[in-house]
């Protein structure tokens, strides 16, 4: 039998897969499903499912509206969840936690409120060539209503940002915005946040951070990051699908115009004019995803109750093993930096098999991966690939199912090399 590694989950991994009924499921009669998909979403515990189950067959009703009994327990319930989420990321004021349906969501906010305002023709947007579209769509989108321009930080050879590109860039004085992602869900690079923040702060720039990927898997301190913004995704951290974080500095938020309109953003409408709420209401228009933001507090409390940091260091060493099996495997380009400077994801290609081939293969060993371009074609551009197989791992994986996809891997290279 193989010696795994030790992590600080190993021997609580079967207790944990027993909280996640999915992982029971077979993907047909007598195959297992190995879930290696969690970068394009999670999967849930009994924890989180219940919450839901138990705010809708307890508490249901509107929030921020009646003064019955229920709502008033509705809004306490949706507050809280708010509150939770103010703790995860350390941001000093709950106000400072919008909730919105997900990243994507949450960059075209900032993106079009923010960028409404302050963008003028030839003001500078930084993004890099390992950004998601979600990270690169909406400030294309900016671009064309204000004039501003869109410039891409290039990555180095083994998956990294060019920091000094980076330097260089920022160095125009022009560079009102920085959109980073914080981990490429490509690449699996960790970029140097504080950093990053650090450098377009002295050029005079804001920075944006995408954690879509970073958030569900490490501690984020948007304080110690110094994060002007920052957005994440509920359904990559165990939460439910339709609810989504903006954080915001204070003074940056409250200084913003509101981005929809509607109810629950006012604070009074004539026929003719409307004054907005304050925060978060004024960017919250419309009847919030109540239950999705309970449900997103559980699974705070579940990632805090088994501890990020033992998530992060379980998951690397996952892919430290996988990439290093990888390796052993003929014809796979793996892409992206060395086990130390990632997360817990790899894509690869395997010559002469297209993506989609390798993952068809992998499925039917009852293994869920994701083939494509990921939302990230810039990207792909750049590696010269038109798609790659990318496996993505949470704190409920184990050895034995890297193993599973190493050797699927070479299951699928030998059938197509006969
Ligand atoms: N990436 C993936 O399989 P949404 O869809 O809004 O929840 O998240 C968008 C997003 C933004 N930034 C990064 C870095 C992301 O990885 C994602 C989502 C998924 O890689 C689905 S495309």
């Amino acid at each position: 039998m193989t010696a795994y590694p030790q992590t600080p989950l190993t021997a609580r991994l079967a207790e944990l897969r027993a909280d996640f009924p999915i992982l029971a499921q077979t993907v047909r009669p007598g195959v297992p499903l190995i879930y290696l998909d969690n970068g394009a979403t999670a999967q849930k515990p009994r924890h989180v499912i219940a919450a839901m189950s138990d705010y809708y067959e307890r508490l249901n009703s509107n929030v921020h509206r009646g003064v019955h009994s229920f709502s008033e327990k509705a809004t306490a319930a949706y507050e809280a969840a708010r509150e939770k989420l103010r703790a995860f990321i350390n941001a000093a004021h709950a106000r400072e936690v919008i909730f919105t349906r997900n990243t994507t969501e949450s960059v075209n906010l900032v993106a079009q409120a923010w960028g409404n305002a302050h963008l003028r023709p030839g003001d500078e947007i930084l993004i890099s060539e390992m950004e998601h579209h979600a990270n690169i769509v909406p400030w294309h989108m900016a671009a064309e209503r204000t004039g501003a321009i869109v410039r891409a930080v290039p990555i180095t050879d083994d998956g990294r940002l060019d920091m000094d590109a980076y330097r260089a860039l920022l160095s125009s004085g022009r560079v009102k915005m920085v959109a980073l992602t914080h981990v490429s869900n490509v690449l699996g690079t960790i970029n140097p946040a504080r950093e990053l923040a650090a450098l377009a702060h002295a050029a005079g720039a804001l920075i944006f951070l995408d954690a879509a990927q970073s958030a569900p898997h490490m501690t984020i301190d948007v304080r110690e990051i110094d994060a002007d913004f920052l957005a994440f995704s509920g359904h990559k951290m165990l939460g439910p699908t339709g609810i989504g974080i903006l954080y915001g500095k204070l003074a940056l938020l409250e200084a913003m115009p509101p981005f929809l309109g509607g109810g629950s953003m006012i604070d009074r409408v004539t026929l003719t004019k409307t004054t907005y709420a304050g925060l978060p209401q004024k960017f919250e228009a419309g009847t919030p995803a109540i239950a999705e933001a309970v449900g997103l507090g559980a699974a705070v409390d579940y990632l805090n109750a088994v501890g990020l940091e033992a998530i992060h260091a379980h998951e690397q060493a996952i892919i430290g093993y996988t990439l290093e099996r990888l390796s052993e495997i003929a014809g796979v380009t793996v892409y992206g930096p060395t086990a130390e400077a990632r997360a817990g994801l790899v894509a690869f290609t395997l010559r002469g098999v297209h993506a989609h081939d390798l993952s068809a293969g992998l499925d039917s060993a009852g293994i869920a991966v994701r083939a494509g371009h990921h939302c990230t074609m810039p990207l792909h551009d750049k590696l010269g690939i038109p798609a790659s197989t990318r496996a993505s791992f949470y704190l409920y994986n184990t050895f034995e199912e890297a193993d599973k996809l190493v050797e699927a891997v070479e299951k699928v290279r030998a059938f197509f090399t006969r």
